[in-house]
């Protein structure tokens, strides 16, 4: 016997995962990350047995709610589930499944859409913060086609704009939250940051990389693998993550100058695998570490700070560009920014139900 539970498989940005509505799942933490190891096929490498296809990037479930805060549409909860090991993870927000997050709620009822555009107000519970998202929707249904393109993703799409709010420390507790622009770690200059996602600015030269390896070469790389996972574990307690041992942040971000024409490059560790792109939040995070004057990205950054404050970041990575845009403050050496403007793209792949057997959970 088999427990069925209603799902919608969407990709969201450069991620794709289950789409559950809370109400469908165990309220229960430990039943309900059972239930979800299980609708993945966790753990094993390819998740052959389940959904999830085998790396970080497509192991991945959001739960959406209807909100009950003052003007905030809708609650979502990203959850990380780890391939290969028995563990799902609520300890990082993903801006790339926050995409699918509005549409989901349109295709499934829990809100209404509006004609033309929809702007939904979201809670990411995982960072206690806010996303405004605007979804197409002529004639009160989400549009899935259309002529923009998000590099990491084949062809082209609707757009799906996202604004971040106040995301600064959103998961450390300070945008830089060891106090200092830069520290030295194991004798290496890093720059710990969050603006959305905790992530460590590496210069990539500093690894005898030149930052344009592939991921696949990185990942073979074990020395310096082994070397940036030792300043990872010794940055967990100065960035208020506590030990970072089996936690997926912070992202480890090796930078080097640009090659595209955008302002650096790119290539980050999530932690274990690197992103064939680079997280959305992740890429935020990066951008804003380009404006901080003496920072490991700032002095590798060809970055132009536009003159009514809103500025535009080309984050290159692996598989093109990520543009984000700020609305920043720049006063002597204080920085705030006050919004994040940024585009992706999502699509309802699947609709159904997902099955699980009765021994992990007979259903509600
Ligand atoms: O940083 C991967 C992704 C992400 C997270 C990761 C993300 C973000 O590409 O907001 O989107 O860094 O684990 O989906």
């Amino acid at each position: 016997m088999q427990t069925a539970i209603p799902t919608l498989v969407m990709r969201g940005g450069t991620s794709k995962g289950l789409y559950f509505n809370a109400s469908d799942l165990p309220s229960e933490r430990v039943l309900r990350d059972q239930v979800l190891l299980s609708a993945l096929g966790s753990p094993d490498s390819r998740e052959i047995d389940g959904m999830g296809g085998g790396h970080p990037l497509t192991s991945k479930v959001a739960i959406v709610k209807k909100s009950t805060r003052p003007g905030i549409d809708l609650d979502y909860l990203f959850l990380q589930v780890w391939p290969d090991r028995a563990e799902v993870s609520d300890q990082q927000n993903c801006g790339n499944i926050l995409a699918g997050v509005g549409p989901f709620a349109i295709e499934t009822g829990i809100i209404e859409a509006s004609t033309d555009l929809t702007s939904v107000r979201i809670w990411m519970e995982n960072t206690e913060s806010v996303a405004t998202v605007h979804i197409q929707t002529p004639h009160g249904r989400v549009n899935y086609e259309g002529s923009s393109r998000i590099d990491g993703v084949p062809g082209t799409h609707a757009p799906i704009d996202i604004d971040f709010e106040d995301v600064a420390g959103s998961s450390c507790g300070a945008l830089l939250p060891t106090g200092n622009v830069i520290d030295v770690v194991n004798g290496v200059e890093v720059t710990c940051i969050d603006n959305g996602m905790p992530v460590v600015c590496l210069n990539a030269s500093d690894f005898g990389l030149t930052g344009e390896e592939s991921p696949v070469e990185i990942e073979a790389n074990t020395v310096v693998k082994e070397k940036i996972e030792n300043i990872r574990l010794a940055v967990g307690e100065m960035m208020n993550l506590g030990d970072v041992k089996n936690k997926t942040v912070p992202k480890m971000s090796l930078l080097s100058p640009p090659n595209q024409g955008g302002a650096i490059s790119t290539r980050t560790l999530i932690p274990v695998r690197v992103h064939e792109a680079i997280g959305v939040l992740g890429a935020v995070s990066v951008a804003t570490a380009c404006l901080i004057p003496g920072s490991v990205a700032y002095k590798i950054a060809q970055t132009k700070v536009s003159e009514n404050g809103m500025t535009k970041i080309d984050v290159e990575h692996p598989t093109g560009f990520f543009t984000v845009s700020m609305d920043v403050a720049i006063e002597g050496a204080s920085i705030i920014i006050r919004k994040s403007a940024l585009l992706r793209t999502a699509r309802l792949l699947m609709q159904g139900d997902v099955f699980i057997p009765h021994s992990v959970w007979s259903g509600k």
